[in-house]
């Protein structure tokens, strides 16, 4: 580690540390189990807005204080609070939870990654499978607990663990609310990785230096197309995709391509089958 941790902005739900290119955005409600409020999912709507043109920042990481990633949505400030009033303010007060974790995270022009620390719940699931990556600690706990307090999925977490879940477990786990731990879930396929509680963060860090060594244009271009071919036909995806490549050579400034194919081809300084291609400084 060489830099200095340097804490940016100033919210009330969330924190943010920048250190050598890394935002560590911890959800900071742990007395509520790190709950989505309302307020909670403004900060976070403003937390990405600020990280994203942050040019000291080349990867969002994703993580919870304490001893949860976090409990979901909060039952009394998302649900209840809300519950009484007219329909347009209802939808009103929701709406920054879908604008960060899915909407934003889906287009993200970043890296992220969550990291699982703890109990994960319900509406916890979108913004973890709205991330790029995830890694869970073995000891964090995942639950999708909506039918034991009496309702559906919602919030588009159904959709999210459909899309990285398998049928049998996307229903299983939806139907009995039981819950499965990191090393499990790490089996299902819902997050990348598990390992013990006390290696998390390092395995994290490294992830996140290792995708900071690759091309940052290129690397955004090839996560938006893992999203964006999802239900297209063969044909169009095999366009989008031509166009893309193209648009990301145009937009990648630092010429990655080419520098590759120099350095492998004439230089013979690097194997693009065994790590990235060197950078300028
Ligand atoms: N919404 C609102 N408040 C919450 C939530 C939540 N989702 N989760 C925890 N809290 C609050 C508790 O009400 C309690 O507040 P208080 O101290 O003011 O009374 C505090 O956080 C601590 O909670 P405990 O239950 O005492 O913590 P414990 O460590 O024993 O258990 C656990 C942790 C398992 C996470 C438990 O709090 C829990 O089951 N939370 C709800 C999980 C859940 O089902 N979330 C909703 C998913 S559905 C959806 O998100 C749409
Ligand atoms: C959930 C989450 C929501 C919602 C309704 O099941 C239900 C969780 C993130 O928002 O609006």
């Amino acid at each position: 580690m060489s830099g200095t941790a340097r804490k940016v902005g100033d919210w009330q739900n969330v924190l943010v540390d920048v250190e050598d290119k890394i935002a560590w955005v911890t959800l900071n409600r742990p007395a509520k189990r790190n709950a989505m409020s309302p307020a909670l999912n403004d900060d976070m709507v403003d937390v990405l807005n600020t990280l994203e043109v942050d040019a000291d920042v080349g990867v969002v990481v994703l993580t919870g204080a304490g001893e949860s990633f976090t409990a979901g949505m909060d039952l009394r400030e998302y649900f209840r609070a809300l519950d009484h009033l007219p329909y347009i303010q209802q939808v009103h007060g929701r709406r920054s939870a879908w604008v960060w974790q899915w909407r934003m995270l889906a287009s993200y022009s970043k890296p992220t990654i969550a990291m699982v620390n703890g109990w994960c719940f319900g509406g916890g699931f979108t913004p973890l499978v709205g991330c790029d990556l995830a890694i869970a600690a073995e000891e964090a706990h995942f639950g999708l607990s909506e039918i034991n307090w009496g309702i559906i999925p919602g919030g588009n977490v159904t959709r999210s663990v459909v899309q990285t879940m398998r049928h049998r477990d996307a229903m299983y786990y939806i139907m009995t609310g039981k819950t499965f731990d990191g090393k499990k879930a790490a089996e299902m396929g819902l997050v990348n990785q598990a390992v013990p509680l006390a290696k998390l963060r390092e395995t994290t860090r490294e992830l996140a230096v290792e995708l900071l060594g690759k091309n940052p244009a290129v690397l955004n271009a090839a996560k938006q197309a893992v999203r964006s071919t999802q239900g297209m036909s063969w044909e169009l995806s095999d366009e989008y995709l031509m166009a893309k490549s193209h648009q990301s050579r145009f937009l990648d400034t630092e010429n990655g391509r080419a520098k590759g194919l120099k350095q492998f081809l004439d230089e013979k300084s690097f194997r693009p089958g065994l790590g990235a291609y060197k950078r300028d400084e």
